[in-house]
């Protein structure tokens, strides 16, 4: 399903008098209106494809209905979503879920919605159907050569897709790790991932990055491989130039300091994306920005900070995407919730004076540096993220919109009631 350009005008005709109220107040009292809605123009959030669906948990899973059911139907629908707000330029696949059998047409319909290939994803934490080897326990850090000889033949092969549609990177996530205390030998599970990573390095094309994703737990629950930003900067660091780590907010345990971990992986210049999500407990990938917002500003408050330190560019020199599972929400409205999220706090860590901040450190001035940062996320940057997305030919209100035309309504009617999309 499509959002013709005419009901997205029509929508922001009738929204455009209090739009504009909005904006002269909240610019009034800012600098440089005119760069900071630049960058919130550029700025693409790669969108999950395994996250167009309902997700579960292993108690039960409850489908919403109208959910694609092909690869074809999820860049329909991440098309959808940036059509709405203008800011979800690009999908993530994830393989085997999402093959693309014929890969020209696929790029050809992507680039039809404005849509690139962000990174691949390679799955060696499931048994597909018709696998000769099981990675129940463990893919690269197997003890058995010949399965962990699948497994780079797996992370090779999902280059090979991702060359075809133009992504120019592979996300590698290993659920490799152990149960119990004395099951694994630590070491050498580190030195068999490290050589199945190298073969792996080994085969990316000169111009594609490899994010290395780590996770403190699930599935395995003593010990995780690649464990924590430690571990993951460890692999990247043996690995050469090409390899980064990724960080994804539900990775961690709990109260774990995450933007300092972002600060300084920026700083050894070995940060190379997000998959951002948010949660309370573990895993939860929930609505980013639903349980802890001021946390996902402290975090893009040291990613300003550090990129601009390195002269990096915002928009694309590291990988934006979300991982989220929608359990209990519309996916689609659940993610158009999450890009929304990430705009908002992108916008407001770009109000903080830096010069100020850096004074009040220097002075250690604990009370100024928390008042310059809690007075930047105390903004309300609704109407400049609004305006952006006007800009990018966008909707001002994408919930809105999204609820008014029926959508839902519509992908049933169409896809049907029962239809199940590949992904969590
Ligand atoms: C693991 C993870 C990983 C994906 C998977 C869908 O928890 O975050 O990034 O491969 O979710
Ligand atoms: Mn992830």
């Amino acid at each position: 399903m499509q959002i013709e350009k005419y009901k997205i005008e029509e929508h922001n005709q009738g929204l455009l008098k209090e739009h504009r109220r909005r904006l002269d107040f909240v610019a009034q009292g800012l600098r440089d209106v005119e760069g900071l809605l630049g960058k919130l123009v550029e700025f693409q959030v790669a969108i999950p494809s395994w996250a167009l669906g309902t997700g579960g948990t292993r108690f039960g899973r409850f489908s919403g209905g109208g959910e694609p059911r092909s690869l074809e139907e999820k860049i329909e629908d991440v098309g959808l979503l940036h059509a709405l707000n203008g800011s979800s330029g690009a999908i993530s696949l994830h393989i085997p879920w999402d093959i693309p059998k014929q890969a020209g047409s696929i790029r050809a319909l992507a680039a039809q919605y404005g849509l690139k290939f962000d990174a691949m994803n390679s799955n060696t934490f499931r048994d597909q159907a018709g696998q000769e080897l099981s990675y129940k326990f463990g893919s690269l850090q197997h003890v058995r050569k010949d399965v962990r000889k699948q497994a780079i033949d797996h992370n090779i092969e999902v280059i090979k897709y991702g060359e075809q549609l133009g992504s120019k990177s592979l996300t590698v996530w290993l659920s490799d790790g152990s149960c119990f205390p004395g099951q694994l030998n630590f070491r050498q599970a580190f030195q068999n991932t490290l050589e199945g990573l190298q073969e792996i390095y080994a085969a990316l094309p000169a111009d594609w990055k490899m994010f290395v994703e780590y996770k403190a737990f699930e599935p395995n629950f003593y010990s995780t491989t690649v464990g924590d930003w430690g571990q993951s900067l460890l692999y990247a660091s043996k690995l050469g130039p090409k390899a980064y780590t990724l960080v994804d907010l539900g990775h961690h345990l709990p109260n774990a300091n995450i933007e300092q971990i972002v600060a300084l992986l920026l700083m050894e210049g070995k940060l190379g994306g997000f998959h951002f999500n948010d949660s309370k407990y573990g895993d939860d990938d929930l609505t980013v920005g639903s349980i802890k917002p001021y946390q996902l500003f402290l975090i893009f408050n040291e990613l300003v900070e550090g990129m601009d330190a390195r002269g990096m560019n915002h928009a694309t020199d590291l990988g934006w995407m979300i991982d989220a599972s929608h359990n209990v929400k519309d996916p689609l409205e659940d993610l158009l919730q999450s890009v929304e999220a990430i705009m908002l706090t992108y916008a407001q860590a770009l109000l903080v004076d830096r010069k100020r901040l850096v004074a009040a450190q220097q002075g250690n001035d604990v009370v100024a540096a928390q008042e310059l940062l809690q007075g930047a996320f105390r903004t309300d940057v609704r109407a400049l993220v609004a305006e952006a997305r006007l800009r990018a030919g966008g909707a001002l209100d994408p919930l809105a919109l999204y609820r008014a035309g029926k959508v839902r309504e519509h992908l049933i009617k169409e896809r049907g009631a029962g239809t199940v999309a590949t992904g969590l």
